[in-house]
């Protein structure tokens, strides 16, 4: 009996700290080999994306939702500063269940490094769901464990860097 009753104290011991890790820091890195959902929509196609700064007009943020993962330039692309971002406007809040990441292919993939990702409904009150640390490869592809709400969608380097970014896809359940 004993056994028994430290097993089952041991499995909800697991399961909550789990619970309790998915709630308060959700910070999920680039997953290699899990696929997108394919029955929700990317809620992000065609929203409009304001840059910190341009670094061209023909790279305007606008190329970052145009249904197009074509990894070559031009891409959206902010000049080389700290913390350079990236803001997309869903519109609306919606439950977030996965993001699909296209860096650029043609030219120096290494800028896209160490990027954070910040969800919300309110822009002065961001929370990050995702840390990649060091550089994120030619695509990332983002599942969450727990659906992330938000309206907002910011992408920023977290140092100092030109942020390009070629395609970015947000999969909601709703
Ligand atoms: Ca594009």
């Amino acid at each position: 009996m004993a056994s028994a009753d430290n097993a089952i104290q041991g499995r909800y011991y697991v399961r909550s700290t789990a619970e309790e890790h998915i709630i308060t820091e959700v910070t999920e890195t680039c997953s290699s080999g899990n696929e997108l959902p394919t029955s929700s929509p990317n809620v992000a196609l065609n929203k409009p994306v304001s840059l910190s700064s341009y670094y061209a007009t023909s790279s305007p943020g606008s190329l970052m939702t145009d249904g197009s993962r074509v990894p070559s330039w031009p891409c959206a692309c902010t000049t080389y500063e700290k913390y350079p971002e990236a803001v997309v406007d869903l519109g609306l809040p919606f439950a977030i269940t996965a993001m699909y990441i296209v860096n650029r292919g043609d030219c120096c993939p290494e800028r896209l490094h160490d990027l954070v990702i910040q969800v919300g409904d309110d822009m002065s009150n961001l929370k990050t769901i995702f840390n990649n640390t060091g550089a994120i490869g030619a695509t990332c592809t983002v599942l969450f464990d727990k659906q992330q709400q938000g309206r907002y969608v910011k992408l920023y380097i977290e140092g100092t860097s030109f942020l390009t970014v070629c395609e970015l896809e947000v999969y909601s359940s709703g």
